[in-house]
Parts: structure tokens; C-alpha cells; sequence
């Protein structure tokens, strides 16, 4: 009897699966909640660009999703998507990387991105790690947790990058975790469908290069801990920052209109031409 074929097969690249993902990893479960989401509200991947940077979940995109993307340089992703966008406003462009990526390395190219407000969606798994280097500090890891890069004890506060992507300015920000699989999915259709910068971090799990330092040995102890962490933004009002210190806040953090970069500078280059052209007729 031959076996059906699976409705998402056809947007990811069969021929190098199973996918290469540490056991446990959170990435298989963030490439299956994008390529759901990209079918839910009916996308075409071949009206779509993927940008990712260095390091694991930069792989989520590259090579997974079958789609043109770009595998680009670490903390650079954003902005040769931003290049992208600006020659191809017609295209849906998507980022999906790590958080040193994203907010380390390129936590600039991330704040102004989100300040001009540019038509692309940011995926960002905070795995709370530098993965796959090793195990070095990123600028989420908690405070107190000894990496590579802090041997003794991290004392740098980490960012909450998805407060600093909403005060930046961006669109459409949300928090989930990869325990949170369905309201992922159902977040990702709602940024891909935003026009503007639309950011979603994805706290996540590296069972072998975080997990281990801090007592979590298995994807599973992560999703437990993920489980009781997680709070809806909705309760957290009238909650001390003491009392919100160890949870994870999910939920949409902003929707709102504002105006979009690359349509503001085509109506540049619409204005010019008109001049131009009004100034040789005449
Ligand atoms: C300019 C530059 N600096 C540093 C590196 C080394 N490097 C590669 S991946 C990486 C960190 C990856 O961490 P993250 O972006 O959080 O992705 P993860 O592997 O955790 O998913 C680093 C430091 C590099 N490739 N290029
Ligand atoms: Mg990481």
C-alpha cells in the first residue's frame, strides 16, 4: 500500500530530511510551525525570500524551507533583507535566526529596522545561547548562568528583546515559547499578514549547548520549565517586576498602523519621476 504523501512536504526540502537538529532542539518545532503557518494563509514560496544569518536556527530557512533564501553573513540578516525589500516590495520577505544574530551582533541593524518600520516578518528563536559555537553567552542569557564566555557567572542583565523591538517601533510584536505551539503558529500568520515590521520571539531550547550548564538535560525538561514560566501578558498587570523576574511573558505585545519604509521612499522616487517628467515636457 503506498503511503500518502504529507500536505507540507512540498515546502521543505525533502531530499535532506530528516532535518540535522541536536535531539530535542527547539528548531524542528519552529521550521513546523512557520511551514504551517506559510500554508495556512496560503503563501507562495515562490513569492517569498528567507534571510538567516550564522548559527543553528539561521538553518531553520537555510536549507530547510524550500523557498529562495539567503544564507548570509552572522547579525547581517536583516539587513540584506532590508536590500531585498526595498528591490522587491512585491516579495514576502521573512528573517527567521538566532538571538546572538539578531540581537547581539545585530541587535543595531534590529532596533532601526524596527524604527523605520520596514514591510519584513523577524523570527527570532531565543535559545538564550550561542548554540552552535558552543555555548558563549548571548545578550539574553539569564544572569547568573556560567557559558564558555562566562565561566564564573553572567552578570550582564540579558535584553527583553521583544520590549525593545515594540518601544523601537515595530508593527507587530509577540512572545511565545516552542510549548506554545498552536498560538506560534497562529502569531506567525498574523505577522506575515502585517504590513511593517512585524517581530515574534520564539524562546526556545538548546538542550546540548545551554541546556546542560543549567541542569536541563532534555528538550522535555525545557518545555516543562518553558510551561511554568510562561505567563499571558494580559495577567501581568499590577505585577511587580520582582514578581515577574523568572516568567516568560507570551503574548501579542503590539499591533498597531504606522507608515511602512519602503512605501514612504517609493512615493519618493513617484514624486521625483513626476518632477522630472513635468520639467522636460515643459
Ligand atoms: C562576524 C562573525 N562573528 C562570529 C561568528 C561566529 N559565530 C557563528 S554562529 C555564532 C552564534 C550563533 O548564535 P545564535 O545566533 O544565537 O544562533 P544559535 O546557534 O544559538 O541558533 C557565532 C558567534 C561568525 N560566524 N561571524
Ligand atoms: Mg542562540
Amino acid at each position: 500500500m503506498s503511503h500518502p504523501r504529507h500536505r507540507l512536504m512540498g515546502y521543505v526540502r525533502e531530499e535532506i530530511m530528516p532535518h540535522r537538529f541536536c535531539v530535542g532542539c527547539g528548531c524542528g518545532t519552529v521550521l513546523n510551525a512557520f511551514v504551517n503557518a506559510v500554508e495556512g494563509i496560503g503563501l507562495d514560496p515562490t513569492k517569498m525570500v528567507c534571510v538567516s544569518g550564522i548559527g543553528c536556527s539561521a538553518w531553520i530557512p537555510s536549507p530547510y524551507f524550500k523557498a529562495d533564501t539567503l544564507h548570509t553573513t552572522h547579525g547581517r540578516p536583516i539587513a540584506f533583507a532590508s536590500g531585498v525589500k526595498v528591490m522587491r516590495p512585491d516579495l514576502k520577505v521573512v528573517v527567521i535566526a538566532g538571538d546572538g544574530d539578531i540581537a547581539g551582533i545585530g541587535g543595531n541593524h534590529l532596533i532601526h529596522a524596527a524604527r523605520r518600520n520596514i514591510d519584513l516578518s523577524v523570527f527570532m528563536v531565543n535559545n538564550m545561547i550561542y548554540g552552535m559555537t558552543g555555548g558563549q553567552a548571548a545578550p539574553t542569557t539569564p544572569v547568573g548562568v556560567k557559558t564558555t564566555t562566562t565561566p564564573h557567572r553572567n552578570v550582564e542583565p540579558p535584553f527583553r528583546v521583544a520590549d525593545l523591538v515594540a518601544a523601537a517601533g515595530a508593527s507587530y510584536v509577540a512572545r511565545w515559547t516552542t510549548y506554545h505551539v498552536f498560538p506560534l503558529m497562529e502569531s506567525m500568520q498574523n505577522a506575515m499578514l502585517k504590513r511593517g515590521f512585524s517581530f515574534i520571539e520564539i524562546v526556545s531550547q538548546c538542550p546540548e549547548n545551554y541546556g546542560r550548564r543549567i541542569g536541563l538535560r532534555t528538550g522535555t525538561d525545557f518545555l516543562h520549565r518553558f510551561k511554568e514560566q510562561a505567563i499571558r501578558i494580559d495577567k501581568t498587570r499590577g505585577m511587580s517586576e520582582e514578581e515577574l523576574e523568572n516568567r516568560i511573558i507570551i503574548g501579542k505585545l503590539c499591533d498597531r498602523d504606522r507608515p511602512e519604509y519602503v512605501t514612504e521612499l517609493h512615493k519618493i522616487t513617484q514624486e521625483q519621476t513626476d518632477i522630472i517628467e513635468k520639467e522636460t515636457a515643459g
